[in-house]
């Protein structure tokens, strides 16, 4: 039986499309990691950085005075860095995270060799462009098969670095540079992903494609709509799920996962 696996998410950010604001005392992160942790999640992604459309990105040095602060208080639970920055990588490994969430799949050339000299483990994200720009009309010929190609590459890139291929992930960057439409055909076709023999990570909690099947100017999505979605993921080969709601995730995928388990 496929195990989903579920990735909570803590934004210590002003300014997350969802949970901005929410995380910035470095104590009631940690708490809220660790409840995480306690209602099923596999692993806690922390994130000093907003990527949501539109945003400028921080330096360096404030992604560490903001994630710092709570992953020294995270001693026992496991951590992902959600960070594009080697330097912020590194940092985050030393204090105790097993794996790095890069949104740029190694757009800072010093990542590779950062997590490789780690030990850690590795999710690689498709995305088109950066942030700023990248919803700026998105275009693609072939949506699965172009984001397929791109991670293909980028996982070779890891492996040369010596990065073990079993410690990597692969993420469609659903929202990263993508319609609506362009979204859901990733979800639609996922076996073009899985086909790359690595486990797939989908991040579709709150995003605002789901939000826009009711309403087209929505920011966010709903949680019943994020639900659904995550099961429609689980049920096309995804197996780690980043979300904000980890009770109600986990609670869906293993009554998803109960109806697919043979006998
Ligand atoms: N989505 C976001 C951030 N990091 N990492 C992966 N691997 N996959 C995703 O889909 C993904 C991600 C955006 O969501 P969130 O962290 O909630 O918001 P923000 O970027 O505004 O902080």
């Amino acid at each position: 039986m496929r195990r989903p696996a579920v990735m909570g998410i803590v934004n210590v950010t002003p300014d997350s499309f969802s949970d901005g604001g929410a995380h910035l005392d470095p104590e009631a992160a940690a708490a809220a990691a660790r409840a995480m942790v306690e209602a099923g999640a596999a692993i806690v992604d922390v994130g000093g950085e907003s990527t949501r459309p539109g945003s400028e990105g921080v330096t360096a040095d404030e992604e560490l005075r903001r994630v710092v602060p709570m992953l020294e208080r995270l001693e026992g639970v496991p951590v992902s860095i959600d960070t594009a920055k080697a330097e912020v990588a590194r940092r985050a490994l030393a204090l105790g995270a097993e794996l790095v969430n890069d949104v740029t799949a190694l757009g800072d050339p010093a990542m590779a060799e950062t997590v490789a000299e780690a030990g850690a483990y590795l999710c690689l994200m498709h995305m088109r462009g950066e942030p700023r720009t990248m919803q700026l009309d998105p275009r693609y010929d072939d949506v699965a098969g172009e984001v397929a190609a791109f991670l293909e590459e980028r996982l070779e890139r890891a492996v040369a670095a010596g990065i073990p291929e079993e410690h990597v992930c692969l993420d469609p960057g659903i929202g990263f540079g993508k319609t609506p439409a362009q979204n859901f055909e990733l979800v639609r076709r996922l076996d073009v992903l899985t086909a790359l023999g690595r486990p797939v990570l989908v991040g579709l909690s709150r995003k605002s494609s789901l939000g826009k099947l009711f309403d087209p100017e929505a920011r966010t999505g709903t949680l019943a709509a994020s639900l659904g979605a995550a099961v429609a993921a689980f049920e096309r080969g995804a197996s780690i799920f980043r979300v904000h709601d980890v009770r109600e995730h986990v609670e869906a995928l293993a009554a998803a996962g109960a109806m697919c388990a043979s006998s």
